[in-house]
């Protein structure tokens, strides 16, 4: 099948919820009962802050590194972003005391620091920033600094490899202090905001996660079962802010046209 004409999903901020997570790719037969990959040829993409938070941050990595293999073994793709939440995770494991402090305070899960193996934390470093999957955009962060790493993918991803591979605590941190910024594509800058990444990376959207949904919209948590679509439909936020009460969900970016009948 024409890879272009297969399907292509999105699922949002984790942040160490297992349940919900494998619920939703349930629910949309990405995976069967089990957890296995059912989905051929489809490609989902993940787009970071998988830890933290939740209970089981290093269940997440788990079986996303299992679901990639058997995607993989399927014709499938599983696509994972790095968070500034799994970037402070790393952090904590490789620097220790303040990044440690941070971390906690920033919903880091002892455990997870504890259950974390060297097979992870080198998985989890070398997770690309951004993706390009059909004129479509991903990354973790509505945020505009990704523009200051480069105007390529490789660019960008070549970026925090550079600082994720250095043991520069410096670099790290400033890092980090990038993603405390967020909603660069609502007003009142957000159109142009957008489009100067539209035009960067020649894509027709951009899909984020970072800012949970029920916080851009202030609306209940519970109430948010579907991403949110905005900037004349070329922004898509699909952080369903799990950890507040949100149910989760997965957003079909691209799905194939229908067969033409003869
Ligand atoms: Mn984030």
């Amino acid at each position: 099948m024409d890879p272009e004409r297969r399907r292509l999903w999105a699922v949002g901020d984790v942040q160490g919820f297992l349940a919900p997570f494998q619920r939703v790719l349930q629910e949309h037969d990405l995976v069967d009962d089990s957890g296995r990959w059912i989905a051929g040829g489809a490609t989902l993409v993940v787009v970071g802050d998988l830890v933290d938070r939740g209970p089981d941050g290093v269940g997440v990595i788990d079986s996303l590194m299992r679901l990639q293999q058997a995607a993989a073994e399927r014709g499938g793709r599983v696509v994972v972003l790095i968070g500034n939440h799994d970037i402070q995770l790393l952090a904590a494991r490789n620097f220790g005391d303040a990044f440690t402090t941070a971390w906690l305070e920033a919903g880091g899960v002892p455990h997870d620091l504890d259950a974390l193996s060297d097979a992870h934390a080198t998985w989890l470093r070398d997770l690309p920033a951004v993706v390009v999957d059909r004129d479509v955009l991903f990354m973790h962060a509505d945020a505009m600094f990704y523009l200051e790493f480069g105007a390529t993918v490789a660019e960008v991803n070549a970026e925090f490899r550079r600082v994720l591979e250095a043991d520069d605590p410096v670099a790290w941190k400033r890092l980090l202090a990038r993603f405390e910024e967020h909603r660069a594509f609502v007003e009142p800058d957000g159109e142009a905001n957008l489009e100067e990444y539209l035009q960067t990376f020649g894509v027709r959207q951009v899909v984020h996660g970072h800012t949970p949904v029920p916080r851009m919209l202030r609306v209940p948590p519970e109430t948010v079962t579907a991403a949110y679509v905005y900037c004349g439909g070329r922004c898509v936020n699909v952080d369903p802010g799990i950890y507040l009460g949100g149910p989760g969900f997965a957003y079909l970016v691209a799905e194939p046209p229908p067969t033409i009948a003869r």
